[in-house]
C-alpha cells in the first residue's frame, strides 16, 4: 500500500526540536490524528528509528498551527508531546522551546504578513488557554534566522527572538500556587508546588542527600532519586488538581540547589521521567517565579534582589535560562519575558504508512 505524504516543517526551537504542521495538514479527527503523529516521531520505541524522532523527549514534539478565528490572537497554536516509548500523544502540557518555532512557521507558510524589519505575531495557546506575543526578524520581507544570540543548550548563534506572556499563572493547575500554600509535605520533604506557565514541584536537592550539580547522565541513572521524585510528583499532581498523573508529563520536578555561576539558583528538572538537557521555557518561568515568593523551598538557596523588575538566571546541566519578570507593589508577578532562537531545519513531506488509514 502506498504511503502518504503530508506536508511537514522540521524546526528547532529554543533546545527542543519539533514536526510542524498546518492543522488543515493533518486528520480532524484526534484519534487519527495521534495515530499519525505517533508514526511520524516512530513511536512507541526507544529509538524510534522508523520515524523522525530523536529518542528523546525534547525532540518528539510537534507543534499544529492555523490561522486564529480570535480577536486577541494571529495564530493558533497546539503543541502534542509524543512519548518515546508509549503510544501516547500528551496535550497536557504546552511547550516555551518549540513556542519560539510558531512565529518563523507562520511567516513561512504565509498566515501572517511580515511587517517590517521585525514582525510581532500573537499566539494563541491552545493546550492552556493562554497568550504570547513573539517578536521576529523580518527583514528583506523574510524571516531571518541568523544572528548573534547565544542560548545555552544550542551551538553557535541565531537571530533573537523576545517572547512575552501575560497572566499565564494557574495555565493548568487554575492557581499559581495550586495546593493554596507556598509550602507542601510530601513522604517528609518539604516541596513547593507553582504553575506560572507549567506545572512544577520545586525540591531542595539537598533535602534528598543530592549535590543538585549531578549531570543529567548520572541523575538519569539514579533510580533511588527517581522513585522518591515520582512519590512525590503523583500525590503533588492530586493537589494541583492534575488528577492522577501517572501517564501525564506534568507536574514536571525540578531539584534545586544554590547558584555555582553567579545566577540565581541551580536547577536540575525531570520532565517528568528523565532529567532535561538544560531547562523548560515555561518550566524555568514557573521556577523563578517561584524564587520571588516568600516560604517558598527557593528560600535561602535562590538568590534573588529586592527589585520589582528581574533578570534571573535558572541555572541548569548546559548553562543558564534568563527569565525576566516583573512583580507589582504586592509583590505579584505580572508578566514575564524571554530570549529565544528557532530555525528551520528542514521543508518537504512526511511519509506516513497507508496501513494506518485503513486500521491495519
Ligand atoms: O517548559 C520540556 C522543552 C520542554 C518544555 C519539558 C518547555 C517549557 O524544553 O515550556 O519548553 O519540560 O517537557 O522543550
Amino acid at each position: 500500500m502506498k504511503q502518504t505524504r503530508i506536508p511537514c516543517v522540521l524546526m528547532r526551537g529554543g533546545t527542543s526540536k519539533a514536526a510542524c504542521f498546518l492543522a488543515s495538514d493533518l486528520p480532524e479527527e484526534t484519534q487519527l490524528r495521534d495515530a499519525v503523529l505517533l508514526a511520524v516521531m516512530g513511536s512507541p520505541d526507544p529509538r524510534q528509528i522508523d520515524g523522525l524522532g530523536g529518542a528523546d523527549p525534547l525532540t518528539s514534539k510537534v507543534a499544529i498551527i492555523s490561522a486564529s478565528a480570535r480577536s486577541d490572537a494571529d495564530v493558533d497554536y497546539l503543541f502534542a508531546q509524543v512519548n518515546v516509548d508509549k503510544a501516547k500523544v500528551d496535550y497536557g502540557q504546552n511547550c516555551g522551546n518549540i513556542l519560539a518555532a510558531v512565529a518563523p512557521f507562520a511567516v513561512e507558510k504565509g498566515l501572517i504578513h511580515v511587517q517590517g524589519p521585525l514582525t510581532r505575531v500573537r499566539i494563541f495557546m491552545v493546550n492552556t488557554g493562554q497568550i504570547a506575543e513573539a517578536h521576529i526578524a523580518t527583514p528583506d520581507g523574510a524571516v531571518e534566522y541568523q544572528g548573534d544570540t547565544q542560548i545555552d543548550g544550542v551551538p553557535g548563534c541565531a537571530a533573537e527572538q523576545v517572547i512575552r506572556f501575560q497572566d499565564i499563572a494557574g495555565s493548568s493547575c487554575g492557581a499559581l500556587l495550586p495546593t493554596g500554600q507556598a509550602r507542601d509535605t510530601f513522604d517528609g520533604i518539604d516541596v513547593t508546588c507553582i504553575d506560572n506557565g507549567m506545572p512544577v514541584v520545586l525540591v531542595r536537592a539537598a533535602d534528598l542527600q543530592r549535590s543538585g550539580l549531578e549531570s543529567r547522565e548520572q541523575l538519569d541513572a539514579d533510580d533511588e532519586l527517581k522513585a522518591r521524585l515520582e512519590s512525590i510528583r503523583l500525590q503533588a499532581g492530586l493537589r494541583m488538581n492534575l488528577g492522577n498523573v501517572s501517564t501525564r508529563t506534568v507536574p514536571k520536578m525540578t531539584l534545586i540547589s544554590p547558584p555555582v555561576n553567579g545566577g540565581t539558583v541551580t536547577t536540575r528538572t525531570f520532565i517528568p521521567h528523565r532529567c532535561h538537557a538544560s531547562i523548560g521555557v515555561l518550566g524555568a518561568v514557573s521556577v523563578a517565579t517561584a524564587c520571588l515568593i516568600p516560604g517558598a523551598v527557593t528560600e535561602g538557596v535562590a538568590e534573588v534582589s529586592a527589585e520589582l523588575e528581574h533578570r534571573l538566571s535558572i541555572e541548569h546541566p548546559e548553562g543558564e535560562f534568563s527569565v525576566m519578570l516583573t512583580q507589582d507593589l504586592n509583590g505579584n508577578v505580572i508578566n514575564s519575558g524571554l530570549i529565544r532562537t528557532a530555525r528551520l531545519l528542514f521543508e518537504g513531506s512526511v511519509a506516513i504508512p497507508g496501513t494506518l488509514w485503513s486500521g491495519k
